[in-house]
């Protein structure tokens, strides 16, 4: 075979000239030598998606209805030609993780972000969109952005000293590409990452498809998982940390600092989930629905390939995108299922107290260590609420109080709120928890303390035949 002749090349030419004749006209419109109508198509192309030539800019409300980024932003953008022009400026961030309230102190620390905000706000465009990002560096260290999933030309990758020369502190580099898949993506830091990133230079990337969707959802949420090492009393994270993340977050807020997510009774909802944490994944939860995964940052799953789950996990370096119909009304968690993710600043070097009778040790320790107190021997369940002194800047154990008890969670733990009627509330004006108020169960529908004649009437009654015999 002449060494010119790639098997492409051959395989299609041998279509062309033996196949044709043979395949129906209908199948012949599904080979892959059809134009492709279908964006997914272009996944399977023998060219990069961004050589396509750029449509007109697809404006929020005619090619589509805007995702919302809780405790976040959207990036505004203005149009320059047919092209879409947004700017983000790299700079230190005093960040608020858990913002301070009658029942907890306030967790905020020196980051590094973009635009005043941590993670930076989330840039939001139609496939076909010309896209102009002028990125200024106002940090102390040089910086690059990579658009994580992306497929554009070599040289907008970011990737420092192999794409392109690292932005210096000061100096404003401009990228420029054509979007021609859509999804869910993401773009972070990728010049001394682990620090970077590390410090929250990430943020999430929504392109959404320029034909309309067949089942657009109601509600479209986006989240940026991460994870960070912040000492009791200190305002800076580490970096260095590699193992002992004790902040864990919801678009950087941890519990009680998540805003809720809203729903209307039927709604139909997509949650777009990325995770750029250091080194761990994360298998993201929800109760009273379960969840269709209909894309990865890879592209959508065709909808014989989606399957449903109860908890997605969403790897390091990945988006996973589900929907679902809101259909249970309620309160209900939606939360990280490794459960020293769903804690703050916990440390992790303890002996273990379960079950230990601490004797006079309290008062003996009170010696040298005024208010020591052994915890832990009935589990951690009680540290949050009992309001002991805790060092300035710091959450340890932190929870907050529900409508009927203290909810002992924290780090990434938000609620879905599914209601009949919402009142008017519009979902991004809640900052934390407590936006949207708490479900009224209705009676007979609640788990409460048994009464003593319901237990003697059913747990003294004669046990059913066992079918072991
Ligand atoms: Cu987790």
């Amino acid at each position: 075979m002449n060494s010119n002749l790639t098997r492409r090349g051959f395989v299609s030419g041998s279509a062309l000239l033996a196949g044709a004749a043979a395949i129906p006209a209908a199948l012949r419109a599904e080979s892959p030598a059809a134009p492709a109508a279908e964006p997914i198509r272009f996944y399977e192309s023998d060219q990069p998606v961004w050589t396509k030539p750029p449509l007109a800019p697809g404006q929020p409300g005619r090619e589509y209805r805007p995702t919302l980024t809780l405790n976040g932003s959207t990036l505004p953008f203005r149009i320059v030609d047919g092209v879409k022009i947004f700017h983000l400026t790299c700079e230190e961030v005093d960040h608020v993780f858990v913002p301070r309230t009658d029942f907890n102190d306030e967790l905020r620390a020196l980051c590094w972000g973009f635009n005043d905000q941590v993670h930076g706000p989330t840039i939001e465009c139609v496939e076909g969109d010309r896209l102009r990002i002028y990125v200024t560096n106002k940090l102390p260290a040089a910086t690059t952005v990579h658009w994580h999933g992306l497929i554009i030309p070599n040289g907008m990758d970011g990737v420092g000293g192999l794409n392109q020369k690292a932005i210096q502190p000061g100096e404003t580099f401009k990228y420029e590409f054509t979007v021609w898949q859509h999804g869910t993506f993401m773009y972070h830091s990728h010049h001394d990452e682990m620090t970077q990133m590390a410090l929250g230079m990430l943020g999430m990337f929504v392109v959404h498809p320029r034909e309309p969707e067949r089942t657009p959802p109601d509600r479209d949420y986006v989240y940026l998982l991460s994870e960070w090492k912040i000492v009791p009393g200190t305002r800076r994270p580490d970096p260095n940390e590699m193992v002992e993340f004790n902040v864990l977050t919801f678009n950087a807020r941890a519990f009680p600092g998540t805003a809720p997510m809203l729903a209307k009774l039927g709604d139909r909802m997509r949650i777009r989930i990325g995770n750029l944490s250091a080194m761990d994944h994360h298998p993201i939860h929800i109760h009273g629905h379960n969840m269709r995964v209909v894309a990865t940052d890879g592209g959508p799953i065709p909808e014989a390939g989606q399957w449903r789950e109860v908890s997605v996990l969403v790897p390091v370096g990945s988006t996973r995108t589900v929907e679902f119909i809101a259909n249970n009304p309620g309160d209900w968690a939606f939360h990280c299922h490794m459960t020293h993710h769903v804690m703050n600043q916990m440390g992790h070097g303890l002996p273990n107290l379960m079950g230990i009778d601490p004797g006079k040790l309290d008062k003996k320790a009170r010696a040298f260590l005024p208010g020591y107190m052994t915890m832990g021997q009935e589990g951690m369940a009680a540290m949050g609420d009992m309001g002991m002194e805790v060092p300035p800047n710091s959450v340890p154990m932190v929870g907050a109080p529900g409508p009927y008890d203290y909810i002992t969670m924290g780090g990434m733990f938000t609620n879905l709120k599914v209601r009949e009627d919402l009142g008017g509330l519009r979902p991004g004006d809640g900052r934390d928890f407590t936006f949207g108020g708490w479900y009224q169960n209705p009676p007979g529908t609640q788990a409460m303390l048994a009464s003593a004649e319901a237990m003697r009437r059913d747990l003294e009654a004669a046990p059913a035949d066992s079918p072991h015999g």
